[in-house]
């Protein structure tokens, strides 16, 4: 049940405009463990800092994921001391437990880090350990007296894991063919790390991971080799990445075995991304797909890589490979590092449904990489939408529909876009750019839109972006020889790096 303290800060907040919902969790500290627990991420979450400048307190209002610059705030206020209030301080001013700072804090002047409002939807503290707050970003700038800031610098986590990372890993799991969601949410990132040239990059097919939910062996055997040959065709050159099956490294389950000594069994039940399996494949709740994210931690951390290309939809289970890296590090004196996502623009793409995101298992939700325009073209017409007929009429001549405003503002409508809908805007925006997009959205929002031109475009622009892909795709298939090759000299290479990681685990855990 709610509490009274979050329940009398969401009647607060509601009263100043600020709409809300409060989320019940068990009773956290850490940020991180309360927005593993929700399914979201760091990249989701806004802290509340109170500070000390001069002879004043000040709160500031930042995103999880971002460093504050002293330097900044310093210059932004004119003040020659600024450091973090202390304990003592902060239940003065707050009048609660550390861990639960609130984003209205009556009595002192509150600054809101721009890039706050780079996510929408935002949570923070209620001013209970057991529930969070959640709201839509903007609505902050109703706060009284507020001021909106830069006072940040980069994504915090990438920026230091890039500096100081020698090693990349990413896999895709066996259970289909690749569909756009794999391309664009991973794939893509494979490409841009490999092409940088400073990393070590190791490519898998987690074959072992595909046998974590239902499957037949053919079916398996099958489509571990069709991802080795997409991604070649997609590119990545096994000259320069390590292109593996997980299942030729048997190291990765060993290490998976020692990792779970660290990790409790009600953590592995409360993640997201289980419970969704569970309800998919209630049949078929077993120890393997509880020991997912383990395996998961083990794949990356056994080569020690510090950066992972994947979908945010992985968001939590690479939390859980941070956890096990720390408390590796902190019982046996490892050096994991505690690796972090890199993201592409593609990070979540749609279902074709419109609910969700894209997925292999789940049906007409997909694209696949070899489609042909045929196909794509099917699919996308099926994408369900509206009447289209345009919702506020065109804005009197002259006017800019932007900042015209009929019986509601233009921005908010656009938020209001039936899902299936904003589903093909964001494939316009992917593959026919942001400009086509934006122009969409005026006229659906306007005066209206024509609904089978615009697919029948879509369908031309994403093929187009496929078609050299399948070309490739077919010539590296008939080529044998050169895909075991690739297969066999990935698994040497990477056996060499496991096997050390291995060795040093086991002595230090006094195994030998
Ligand atoms: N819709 C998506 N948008 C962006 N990225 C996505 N990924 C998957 N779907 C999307 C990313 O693709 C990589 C491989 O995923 P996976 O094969 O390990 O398993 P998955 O996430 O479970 O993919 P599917 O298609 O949803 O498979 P099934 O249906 O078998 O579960 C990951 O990096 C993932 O983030």
């Amino acid at each position: 049940m709610i509490d009274q303290i979050s329940l009398g800060y969401s009647k607060i907040m509601t009263e100043m405009g600020i709409k809300n919902k409060i989320l019940e969790h068990d009773s956290l500290v850490e940020a991180a463990d309360v927005v593993a627990q929700l399914g979201y991420t760091l990249n989701d979450s806004v802290a509340t800092l109170i500070m000390k400048a001069d002879d004043n307190f000040i709160a500031v209002l930042r995103r999880d994921v971002t460093k504050i610059s002293f330097k900044k705030i310093k210059k932004l206020l004119g003040v020659e001391m600024l450091r973090i209030a202390t304990p003592e301080e902060f239940n003065k001013i707050t009048e609660l437990e550390i861990g639960t700072a609130r984003f209205y804090v009556p009595g002192i002047k509150t600054y809101i880090d721009k890039k706050v409002f780079g996510k929408k939807t935002i949570l923070g503290g209620t001013g209970s350990l057991t529930s969070t707050f959640q709201c839509q970003s903007e609505d902050l700038k109703k706060l009284p007296g507020i001021q909106v800031v830069d006072v940040t610098s980069e994504i915090e986590e990438v920026v230091t894991n890039l500096k100081t990372t020698k090693r990349v890993f990413s896999g895709i799991r066996a259970t289909g063919r690749l569909h756009l969601g794999n391309y664009l949410g991973a794939v893509k990132g494979f490409l841009e790390l490999e092409k940088t040239g400073k990393y070590e990059t190791v490519y898998c097919v987690v074959d072992i991971h595909s046998i974590t939910t239902p499957f037949k062996p053919d079916e398996l055997r099958a489509n571990k080799r069709e991802i080795i040959i997409d991604y070649l065709a997609a590119g990545l050159d096994p000259k320069k990445s390590i292109i593996i099956y997980q299942s030729d490294i048997p190291e990765h389950i060993e290490l998976a075995f020692y990792f779970s000594t660290v990790e409790t069994i009600a953590r592995m039940m409360h993640l997201p991304t289980y419970k969704e399996k569970v309800k998919q494949h209630p049949q078929a709740n077993t120890m393997a797909l509880l020991n997912y994210p383990i395996l998961m931690a083990s794949d990356i951390l056994i080569y020690k890589a510090g950066l992972v290309p994947v979908g945010i939809d992985q968001e939590p289970h690479l939390e859980v490979a941070r956890e096990i890296a720390r408390k590796m590090n902190q019982i046996y004196g490892t050096d994991f590092p505690e690796p972090v996502r890199f993201a592409t623009k593609g990070e979540y793409i749609p279902s074709l449904t419109g609910e969700g995101k894209m997925s292999k298992s789940v049906e007409n939700s997909y694209i696949n990489l070899t489609d042909n325009l045929d196909e794509i073209k099917k699919k996308i017409a099926k994408v369900p939408t509206d009447s289209g007929k345009g919702i506020m009429g065109p804005p009197p001549k002259g006017i800019d529909p932007k900042t015209y405003e009929g019986k509601e503002k233009y921005s908010e409508l656009v938020g209001k876009i039936p899902s299936g809908v904003a589903a093909l805007f964001e494939f316009v925006e992917l593959f026919q750019g942001l400009e086509k997009r934006k122009y969409y959205e005026k006229i659906y929002i306007t005066t209206g839109i024509k609904y089978g031109q615009m697919k029948q475009e879509l369908s031309e622009a994403i093929f187009a972006d496929l078609k050299p892909f399948q070309e490739r795709r077919a010539k590296i298939a008939e080529d044998t020889k050169y895909v075991d090759e690739v297969i066999r000299d990935g698994a040497e290479r990477a056996r060499k790096i496991a096997r050390e990681t291995v060795q040093e685990v086991k002595e230090k855990m006094g195994l030998l």
